[in-house]
């Protein structure tokens, strides 16, 4: 490490007067002060009005150039809305309360989002933890916010939006607050509501209600999330989309069978911008720790009962988390799950499982330069469902 910082000091210090931008940098955009000169070999691309950036002259030699779409998945087509990467971080360490930033959790590395903005994705989950925001020794979900913890939630929020892209805050809980399962819908609704007004003004934020509930009711899971809603709305939020979850980890592969889809139908949002966000991994417990895929099919498989649900009670799906391993049968099935959900029209988008500067050697980091999912499954996965 310290030799890399000699080196980087050394090249500053001998740089030209405009000091150039690193590779995958931002290099301009709308609001834009910093230099537009991009190191030697890479390029400044514009990506959109936000945001210009230094991508290589030439392709790098580790990945794999992008699959075509057409040669994967034919037929007539709905874009995504909303496609990107979870931004792990701030939720790990969920065992040491509050956690100390640099130790037991981080936030998510600019680096990282610049990279996939570049790439032309757009969208960010950005998981938390309830008990960080809301401690539990200074009065809990109806005491204050912790102003350090809500400040880096909030940074990483707009360093996001600032840059064109949708963040979408999650509270990683599981329905689990303090150890206690949550039930009180009034409680969760009024902390929604605490929270919505924070971010009331940013309509690229996209409120995530509760990351994966389980082994609770779906009836009673339902309650929560339209109490939410509500909450979120009463706050002055009214422009930005809302995101609910499911019992049973909000698996799309269970909608059906977990009782999700008797009782999520009857969601109701005043304005009317609210979608089910469902989960799917591709290992053969439904976990995402397998690398082994079932089948080179079973990304379709998995998703066919919810795509028909959401036709069926004329809702939208965004798929919030998918991951699988870097291997043929996973490749496949990755890019038979995303052409599905293209082909039937009713989901908005989909978020891989996961970024994040944590995740080590994990098989389904996507954390640039190296995590194990950038060199196959993003050309061939998904890059040609942009
Ligand atoms: C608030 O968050 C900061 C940063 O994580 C932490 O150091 C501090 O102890 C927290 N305060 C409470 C009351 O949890
Ligand atoms: C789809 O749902 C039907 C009944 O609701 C069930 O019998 C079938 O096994 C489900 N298929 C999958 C792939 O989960
Ligand atoms: C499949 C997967 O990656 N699950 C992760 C979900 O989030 C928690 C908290 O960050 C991780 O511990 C799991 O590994």
């Amino acid at each position: 490490m310290k030799s890399v910082i000699l080196s980087l000091a050394v090249a500053l210090a001998s740089a030209a007067p405009a000091m150039s931008v690193v590779v995958w940098g931002q290099c301009g955009g709308s609001g834009y002060g910093g230099s537009t000169v991009c190191d030697a070999g890479s390029t400044c691309v514009k990506v959109n009005d936000y945001y210009s950036q230094c991508q290589p002259s030439s392709a790098t030699s580790t990945a794999t150039a992008p699959t075509s779409s057409s040669s994967i998945c034919s037929g007539t087509r709905t874009k995504f809305k909303f496609f990107g990467v979870n931004e792990s971080g701030a939720e790990f360490g969920n065992t040491v309360i509050p956690g100390a930033l640099g130790t037991d959790y981080t936030w998510p590395s600019p680096s990282s989002i610049d990279y996939f903005i570049g790439q032309g994705f757009n969208t960010f989950r950005v998981p938390f933890l309830m008990e960080r925001v809301s401690p539990p020794s200074t009065g809990g979900l109806t005491g204050p916010f912790n102003q350090t913890y809500l400040s880096g939630l909030k940074d990483t929020v707009s360093y996001i939006t600032g840059k064109g892209g949708y963040a979408a805050i999650d509270p990683h809980n599981f329905m689990i607050y303090n150890g206690a399962t949550l039930t009180d819908t009034s409680a969760f609704q009024a902390w929604w509501q605490k929270l919505a007004t924070e971010f009331k003004s940013n309509d690229h934020v996209i409120f995530d209600l509760q990351n994966e509930p389980h082994d609770i009711p779906a009836q009673t899971v339902f309650n929560l999330m339209q109490a939410g809603v509500n909450g979120v709305r009463a706050a002055g939020a009214t422009s930005q989309l809302i995101l609910v979850e499911g019992t049973s980890w909000t698996g799309a592969w269970t909608w059906t069978t977990s009782g999700n889809s008797n009782a999520f139908g009857a969601i109701k949002d005043p304005n009317n911008n609210v979608a089910i966000e469902m989960h799917q991994y591709l290992d053969s417990d439904g976990s995402g720790t397998s690398a082994t895929c079932v089948s080179s099919t079973i990304g379709a498989e998995r998703l066919q009962n919810a795509t028909a649900w959401l036709k069926q009670n004329n809702l939208k799906g965004l798929l919030g988390e998918i991951g699988a391993g870097s291997n043929a049968a996973c490749i496949s099935a990755v890019q038979g799950a995303l052409c599905e959900m293209q082909q039937s029209g009713v989901w908005l988008g989909a978020l891989w499982w996961a970024a994040g500067p944590w995740w080590g050697t994990y098989y389904q980091s996507i954390e640039p330069p190296s995590g194990p999912a950038i060199a196959s499954i993003l050309p061939q996965a998904l890059v040609p469902f942009l």
